[in-house]
């Protein structure tokens, strides 16, 4: 099932800092679509819960150092 979420990583400072986001995480399969927005430091997600959880999204990021808020 297709589930969309929205993310806010306060580290994100550039568009570098979105393309590291985005291909870590769409290497994780399971995330039809991500759009980052440096500005407001929001990361949308569109994934599919039966292959990805948004907590294993979240830890993947954590690994490379941004952390999302509550
Ligand atoms: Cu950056």
């Amino acid at each position: 099932m297709t589930t969309e979420a929205t993310l806010k990583i306060p580290a994100l400072h550039c568009s570098s800092c979105a393309s590291t986001v985005s291909r870590r995480v769409k290497a994780l399969g399971g995330v039809s679509e991500i759009t980052v927005d440096t500005e407001s430091k929001l990361v949308n997600l569109t994934y599919d819960e039966s292959e990805v959880t948004l907590d294993r999204i979240r830890e993947s990021l954590d690994e490379i150092g941004y952390f999302a808020e509550d």
